[in-house]
């Protein structure tokens, strides 16, 4: 081989330099800007007149030959393919991942977890599951977390979700679960919701979803913001390291800003005053600057270790408690690009757990095996091709090279004859390239067994992590899951259906069982057993595996329990209207920048509003157009014209209960006292309003007009940073 053709060979078998920014200049080139362009046909010819097309006289018919007419209008009538069956609403963001130090080589040998030198891009999908795309954002649902890696090994796809464990077992119940979830097939009704019979009836006849009702009926199921969500793999997968070792892992996310929801008035609220709510919120954190931030663990179990638990690692709905395997930080992915265009990015991107890059593998979790043939199939039917993985949002960073070079809408044009391998036409290549040339070998791990269509008895416990899952949580928290559970059985029509929940319920926790079943007019049946579903066989005396490790209760599941405190990125209204005092509004808004919060101004009608000293402000929105249900928090200045003319706006004293009872922070001082009393806040002590005294009751902060500015809006900080002030929900309270 002379000079050049060795040092040829060398380069096509160095991996391409990737870098934060690989992924965007690759989309550069795809990208279209029409400015200062002429607008032209897709055959580039430039169009001179769009408004009216060919006619036979210009009252007369269309004619045939308008090629402008036609290919706009062929263009339009083709413009959507299949909404995806399941997470069809969604949105992006571009961002990267880097790791912390090195620490992960000695478990993976895929570099972008180990080389703290690289940053990878990314691209992230947050979804709903069962509405369709033009559904609301703030339903009841299980939130998609999948996360696109543009690795310099190739594409790596962690396709998780919000919630660590799965309905089911077995990819084989997928259908059903779904088709039991969608709106029922005769009146498509309800939208996005799991709360009528179908959906129930279904659940109460798998025991094996019990873990998992619990987690959709908790908070977790209505998030604060896609920004405050964790994510979870779900499945137990694989590392690989360089000498070949496998161990089990466990993968997570958790959000800088920590895991925060919104209360189910809020929610359902939201779904209609603004269905778009989380989508916004990226958006426009994104925008602001504010970007969203997630750490990436793992939990590693040792091979050895498979059977030392009392579940099964294969099974996909049991959590390893942290308690038990604490998680290993690896390192920080960073949202801060949003896509240019949501049909070519966010609707095109396709995931794929499948597509793997060396150093991470799959395991034999039967709904992890039957997902791997579902992701490629089901982008078949959304693209019409498996050229798919062309489309600029899909392709690697890396170069491809295979022989798949046909099909609909091909991009590429391969090069020469040879179209298949082995050849010597085309110098035998593409290559095969060697496992130290980055090729990905699947783990060499030993199989045997009969052909049987059966499950595994290690899965039969479907009760006790249920349980862990109640006794992990916080009071607040099991309130609302008894809340939930009423609302959602509430809906059910068959008592048949209710009282069978409550039968598994009663498995899980006869307090659980004993307080869902009052809200929903049915008794706890007694000695309710599997056998009552005449689906499953009773396993009551259980096939558990209960020599193996285990916790009664995890803490590492409570969102309460783990909350991270900060103001940073919260929506603040300042409710104010003309006369409002100017010193103490200029005051806390400084202190709240600072904080990292966002304030708006929020007033009957939008234009200026003046001072009692003169000055004015913009009004950001009107109460015409927002809701406290916007806000994380309610701030309302000093100022006793403007506080008189908010005593006679219901909109503003609806604004200021109505925050109360979703349990947000409120503060206001002087005049404003009185306001709260008269928006009907109830059983709350204020500070006199004229005291030097700076007061927090619940999150209501409350200071007299000779009270320290300072020490006012520090105490306003401290309670937006808790985000819920939940002890007021025990107030009986006319609701919101
Ligand atoms: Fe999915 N899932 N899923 N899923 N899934 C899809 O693929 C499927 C499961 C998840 O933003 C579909 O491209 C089966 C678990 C996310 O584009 C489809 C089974 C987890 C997304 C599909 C599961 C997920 C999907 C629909 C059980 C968490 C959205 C459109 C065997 C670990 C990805 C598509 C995006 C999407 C199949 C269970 C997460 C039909 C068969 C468990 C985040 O292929």
């Amino acid at each position: 081989m002379n000079e050049e053709e060795n040092s040829s060979s060398q380069m096509r078998k160095t991996k391409p330099q990737v870098d934060e920014h690989s992924k965007d200049r690759q989309l550069e080139s795809f990208r279209e800007n029409p400015q200062d362009q002429y607008m032209t046909t897709d055959q580039g010819v430039r169009i001179n007149h769009t408004d009216d097309s060919l006619k036979a006289g210009s009252r007369g018919p269309l004619v045939m030959e308008d090629f402008h007419f036609r290919e706009k209008m062929t263009h339009f009538d083709h413009e959507s393919i299949p909404e995806r069956v399941v997470h069809a609403r969604g949105s992006g963001a571009h961002g990267y991942f880097q790791p912390y130090n090195d620490s992960m080589k000695e478990y993976t040998k895929a570099k972008f977890l180990t080389d703290p030198s690289s940053k990878t891009p990314v691209f992230v999908r947050f979804s709903t599951v069962v509405g369709s795309r033009g559904s609301a954002d703030t339903v009841r649902d299980v939130r998609g977390f999948a996360t696109k890696f543009y690795t310099e090994e190739g594409n790596y796809d962690l396709v998780g979700n919000n919630i660590p464990v799965f309905f089911i077992q077995d990819a084989n119940k997928f259908a059903d679960l779904v088709h039991s979830i969608k709106p029922d097939p005769d009146n498509e009704i309800p939208q996005a919701s799991a709360a009528h019979d179908t959906f129930w009836d279904f659940a109460s006849l798998m025991p094996e979803i019990n873990h998992m009702i619990m987690w959709v009926l908790s908070d977790r199921a209505i998030p604060r913001s896609f920004r405050m969500m964790d994510g979870f793999g779900v499945h137990t997968f694989r590392f690989i390291n360089e000498a070949g070792k496998s161990r089990f892992v466990k993968f997570h996310w958790r959000p800088m800003l920590g895991a925060h929801s919104l209360v189910w008035d809020e929610a359902q609220k939201l779904a209609g005053k603004d269905p778009d709510w989380l989508r916004r919120d990226l958006w426009d954190a994104i925008e602001m600057g504010d970007y969203p931030e997630f750490e990436l663990s793992v939990q590693i179990v040792e091979e050895e270790d498979e059977f030392k638990f009392d579940f099964d690692l294969l099974d996909a709905t049991k959590i390893i408690p942290e308690e038990l395997v604490p998680r290993k930080p690896i390192g920080k992915m960073v949202l801060n690009r949003n896509p240019d265009n949501f049909f070519a990015e966010t609707e095109q991107v396709a995931f794929h757990p499948g597509n793997l890059v060396p150093g991470i593998d799959v395991t034999n979790d039967p709904l992890l095996q039957g997902r791997l043939f579902s992701y490629i199939d089901t982008q078949i039917n959304r693209f019409s091709s498996a050229n798919f993985g062309e489309v600029p949002i899909n392709r690697p960073v890396t170069t491809v090279h295979n022989h798949q070079g046909a099909g609909f809408m091909r991009q590429t044009i391969n090069k020469g004859k040879a179209n298949y391998w082995p050849n010597s036409i085309g110098g035998g290549c593409p290559m095969m390239a060697p496992e130290n040339q980055g090729a990905f070998v699947h783990h060499m791990e030993r199989v045997e067994g009969h052909k049987i269509r059966a499950r595994s008895e290690s899965f039969n416990d479907h009760y006790s992590q249920a349980t862990l899952f109640w006794n992990s949580m916080t009071a607040t928290e099991k309130k609302h899951i008894i809340k939930a559970a009423h609302f959602e059985l509430g809906k059910v029509e068959s008592e048949e259906i209710r009282r069978r929940m409550v039968g598994h319920f009663s498995k899980v926790s006869k307090e659980l069982a004993q307080k869902v079943a009052e809200g929903i007019g049915v008794d706890v049946p007694e000695n309710f057993n599997q056998e009552s579903t005449g689906h499953y066989e009773a396993n009551e005396a259980s096939q558990k595996m209960k020599k193996g490790q285990s916790v009664k209760e995890s803490p590492a599941v409570s969102m309460e329990r783990n909350k991270v405190e900060t103001a940073t990125s919260r929506q603040v209204a300042i409710l104010l209207e003309d006369g409002f005092d100017c010193n103490e509004l200029t005051q806390v808004r400084q202190a709240l920048m600072e904080a990292g919060a966002h304030a708006k101004i929020v007033s009957k009608l939008l234009g200026m509003r003046k001072a009692s000293t003169g000055e004015e402000v913009k009004v950001d929105k009107s109460h015409l157009t927002t809701g406290s249900i916007m806000y994380d928090a309610i701030y309302v200045p000093d100022g006793e014209k403007s506080i008189q003319a908010m005593m006679k706006e219901g909109d503003a004293l609806h604004f200021l209960n109505e925050a109360f009872k979703h349990c947000k922070t409120i503060a206001t001082s002087g005049h404003g006292i009185a306001l709260l009393e008269k928006s009907g806040i109830a059983g709350v002590s204020y500070a006199g309003s004229t005291s030097r005294t700076v007061k927090d009751d619940e999150g209501v902060i409350t200071a007299g007009n000779d009270a320290d500015a300072d020490e006012f809006a520090d105490a306003f900080i401290a309670a937006i940073k808790k985000h819920r002030h939940w002890g007021r929900e025990e107030k009986s309270m006319v609701p919101a």
